[in-house]
């Protein structure tokens, strides 16, 4: 997972504390220098003057004294970080993450926060200022992917049941999976739930949904292959209403974005059976076409959050960091692989963790 963007940022670190760190440190070195050559001065006069008067163990004594002193200066001394200097390390910056599939108005909000954090900030010798200002970067991250918070167990704990929920998005790109992967989760926290087979479209659609089903034990609605998806997502609340079930998932056809009468279809289908979520479904490896396609269904249909499903398969890791930032809706689940236990809870801290650890 997101191993491209992961060797960038290794690269990156080097390149910081390599050149740019360089030229600042060896100023304050030279002057460190001087101040350890008259430390030494003063040191080797008192090691003379014990020698002369006591025996060689003072004159140890005296050594170390020296050595502490020395890195007690050093830790002292402190490079302040400006504008000029951040400049370059930010241009680089900026490039990694673009290159890592990160929206570009993201990477402009990324940059001018990071510019608010590190100018003026003291880095003390020693300290690396590559980790200065990856862990400032860690934190910016956190805050963009903390703008839209929101706890699907929560929400499934407090609404009214049954709770309709149907999964948008263009094809292939992982929404039939996700709905077994969500059923099972629910079904795991005690929820009952019932499955609507509302891709009435694509061949075989139906049948890989009740192969699904089959093995989750879960009911599945399903009218005739050309159906209308509106009536048989309706059927399924209607079921769910009777029997006290918990939970409706609703698949749909896989659609493009741009083909109007597609998503007029779901514009009917949201009027008929009045979805508590709508839940756009994409994957991390599309990049940027995710989250432009995220964009124009949410501003076409409207949705409440995404799930990015092959984050497994993803080197980049930037369409995670961007998708709710872009549509200012929540990332709800992130997929994992292709059983059903590859789904994670989104979390800022999670995704930080997988991009940053080494
Ligand atoms: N590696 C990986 N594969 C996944 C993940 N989620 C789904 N897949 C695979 O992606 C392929 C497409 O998944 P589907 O669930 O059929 O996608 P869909 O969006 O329903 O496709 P259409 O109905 O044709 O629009 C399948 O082979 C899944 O196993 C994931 O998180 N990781
Ligand atoms: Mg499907």
């Amino acid at each position: 997972m997101f191993k491209g963007l992961k060797e960038k940022l290794k690269a990156f670190r080097k390149k910081v504390d390599e050149s740019l760190d360089e030229s600042a440190e060896a100023e304050v070195r030279t002057e460190v220098d001087t101040e350890v050559v008259e430390i030494g001065k003063v040191e080797s006069k008192e090691a003379r003057e014990a020698e002369e008067t006591k025996e060689g163990k003072t004159i140890s004594k005296n050594k170390i004294g020296l050595k502490e002193k020395l890195s007690a200066l050093v830790l002292e001394r402190e490079i302040i970080i400006d504008e000029g200097k951040l400049e370059g390390i930010l241009s680089e910056l900026e490039i990694l993450l673009l290159e890592s599939d990160v929206a570009f108005d993201v990477v402009e909000e990324i940059n001018s926060k990071l510019k608010e954090r590190l100018i003026g900030r003291r880095k003390k010798i020693g300290q690396r200022l590559s980790s200065l200002v990856v862990d400032e970067l860690k934190e910016v991250i956190r805050e963009i992917l903390d703008k839209n918070r929101f706890d699907f167990d929560e929400f499934v704990a407090e609404a009214e049941k049954p709770i309709n929920v149907i999964f948008v998005g263009v094809n292939g790109t992982g929404k039939t999976t996700t709905i077994a992967k969500v059923a099972k989760r629910l079904m795991d926290a005690g929820y009952s739930v019932v499955i609507a087979a509302g891709d009435t479209f694509r061949a075989g659609a139906i049948e890989q949904l009740e192969e699904h089903a089959n093995k989750l034990g879960v009911r599945l609605i399903k009218h005739k292959a050309g159906a209308d998806p509106a009536a048989v997502i309706y059927d399924a609340v209607k079921h769910a209403e009777a029997r006290e079930i918990d939970v409706v998932l609703a698949d749909t056809a896989g659609r493009m974005h741009t083909k109007k009468n597609l998503i007029d279809q779901l514009g009917k289908i949201k009027r008929v059976t009045k979805p508590d979520l709508t839940i756009f479904v994409d994957e991390s490896l599309a990049g940027n076409d995710a989250v432009e396609r995220a964009r124009m269904f949410n501003e076409a249909v409207g949705i409440d959050g995404s799930i990015l499903t092959k984050l497994d398969a993803d080197p980049k890791g930037g369409t995670a960091i961007s998708i709710s930032y872009v549509t200012e809706k929540p990332v709800l689940f992130v997929g994992t692989g292709q059983s059903y236990s590859d789904l994670v809870k989104f979390d800022s801290q999670w995704l930080i963790e997988r991009i940053f650890e080494e």
